[in-house]
């Protein structure tokens, strides 16, 4: 751990103080205020104003019971959350997560990632994120609904198109965007589309914004590969999970000629040699709703289904290249990247938000490990729901090929920013520095320009 600036330390013990118990919280923002002490100190307007005190203040937190009935007829009761994080960019702006380990703390932490992340994108939209304790694993369509349409009963006075925009994230996808959109509309008598991003492409939905998130991670570990003239091209990769992320960054490293050799779920890992079928996987697990064991057993073949597996133990038995964490929080830890480090990784980048452990980002950087932090190299999927929004304003509709290719601009525009940032610090190639000091001096500067709010 690094240590704070002097004056950085009080504001992190107050956060620590004042929300007792939110380990993951706590986590991410010490991440981003060990980048911050050389920003201080260079512009004082930030300590002067406490804007950084203020950044970590939620504007606004909502806390809400979800009573719904599931087949049997009974009553059963989720907690429901959005954390209005930010506004001084635009309105708020970040996903639904429908997980059984979501808490307040997790809400925050993905939040204040969130506001930063945001920011980088640089797009006009602000910071937020929701969900809810609910968990979609075995429930049927109809629980799925029932649910969908009671958690949005609540949400709706909320959010609006010029005040929150929620998406997707864990457990919400295409489906569940559907069952909110459409309660939305009918409590609010208004087919208001910029409300929700991630709609369907046949009612206000943007093409390419489900591939985004994946495709602009592997958009920016190209550009970090770059840097040292390395490819994709004949790159052996890991990418973990087997979720929206980690499917679409999947596709695009074969579409540059990388092969993906594993990928996983959180009961166990798939090790297919001979790269990861895509369209069996979309098949397994967006058609299906099924597991990885079910992938591996029709595959057949040399892939082989590790149950309680750890995927990134296999940069010890396999040349591996690079490795894609997309699947959840703290889910790479020290002991797993001394494995990928003393194997010849050559990049890490975080698809899911914060799944290093801070010891593991340590690993990486002092073995000179290209690694990108999840604000900057997941952005792509909030970056193209801010081309949904652009779309929806202007009653438009965008080809595929054009929308790809505004991501990937923004995905080298966020590359630039990072690595620019980084070397004006003095710390050339540290993404992490370089992302957390842009993304919070847009924050910072919007707020002390806005005034105290
Ligand atoms: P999905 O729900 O589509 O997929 C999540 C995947 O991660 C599933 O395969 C899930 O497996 C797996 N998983 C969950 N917990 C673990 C674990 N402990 N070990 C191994 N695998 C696990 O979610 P997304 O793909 O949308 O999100 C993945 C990550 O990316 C999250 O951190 C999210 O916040 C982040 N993200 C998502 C964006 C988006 O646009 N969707 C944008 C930016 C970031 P199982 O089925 O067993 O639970
Ligand atoms: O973490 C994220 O950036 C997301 N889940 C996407 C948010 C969005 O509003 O598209």
């Amino acid at each position: 751990m690094t240590d704070l600036d002097a004056s950085i330390q009080p504001i992190f013990d107050e956060i620590l103080q004042r929300n007792a118990g939110e380990t993951e919280f706590h986590q991410a923002a010490r991440e981003v205020f060990e980048s911050l002490g050389r920003v201080v100190d260079r512009h004082p307007q930030y300590a002067e104003g406490s804007v950084l005190r203020r950044l970590c203040e939620p504007e606004r937190q909502i806390i809400f019971r979800v009573p719904w009935m599931d087949d049997a007829n009974r009553v059963q009761i989720n907690r429901g959350f959005r954390v209005e994080f930010n506004s001084a960019l635009g309105p708020y702006k970040g996903g639904l997560r429908f997980h059984p380990s979501v808490t307040l703390g997790t809400v925050k932490f993905l939040g204040f990632e969130q506001t930063f992340k945001n920011a980088l994108t640089g797009m006009p939209i602000g910071g937020g994120k929701g969900g809810s304790d609910f968990d979609p694993k075995g429930k049927s369509e109809g629980e799925v609904m029932r649910f969908c349409q009671s958690f949005m009963t609540e949400l709706y006075r909320h959010i609006g198109e010029y005040r929150d925009v929620p998406a997707g994230d864990m457990g919400v996808g295409g489906r569940e965007i559907g069952y909110l959109f459409g309660q939305y509309k009918r409590i609010t008598n208004r087919f208001e589309s910029g409300v929700l991003t991630g709609k369907g492409v046949g009612w206000g939905g943007s093409r390419a914004r489900t591939e985004a998130t994946g495709y602009g991670a592997v958009f920016f570990t190209e550009q970090m590969l770059a840097t040292r003239d390395a490819s994709f091209d004949g790159a052996r990769v890991l990418v973990s999970g087997s979720g929206n992320v980690a499917i679409y960054a999947i596709e695009k490293v074969h579409q540059l000629g990388g092969t993906v050799v594993a990928c996983s779920d959180s009961s166990g890992v798939v090790y297919d040699p001979d790269g990861i079928d895509l369209a069996l996987l979309q098949d397994v697990k967006e058609v299906r709703r099924g597991r990885l064991s079910e992938y591996a057993e029709l595959r057949g073949g040399s892939a082989e289904y590790r149950a309680g597996g750890n995927i990134w133990s296999l940069a010890a038995e396999t040349r591996i290249d690079v490795a894609l964490p997309c699947a959840t929080q703290n889910e790479l830890n020290e002991a797993d990247a001394v494995i990928l480090a003393a194997n010849g990784v050559r990049a890490v980048a975080e698809g899911a938000n914060m799944p290093c452990t801070p010891d593991a980002v340590r690993v990486f950087t002092e073995a000179s490990v290209l690694f990108a932090p999840g604000k900057a190299a997941n952005a792509g999927g909030v970056a193209t729901s801010a081309l949904e929004m652009q779309q929806n304003a202007s009653r438009d509709s965008w080809s595929f090929e054009h929308t790809e290719a505004r991501l990937a601009e923004i995905m080298v525009g966020i590359h630039e920013s990072c690595a620019t940032t980084a070397d004006e610090y003095g710390e050339p190639g540290n993404y992490v520095l370089g992302a957390n000091i842009s993304g919070f001096t847009r924050v910072a500067d919007a707020m002390l320009a806005q005034g105290v709010i």
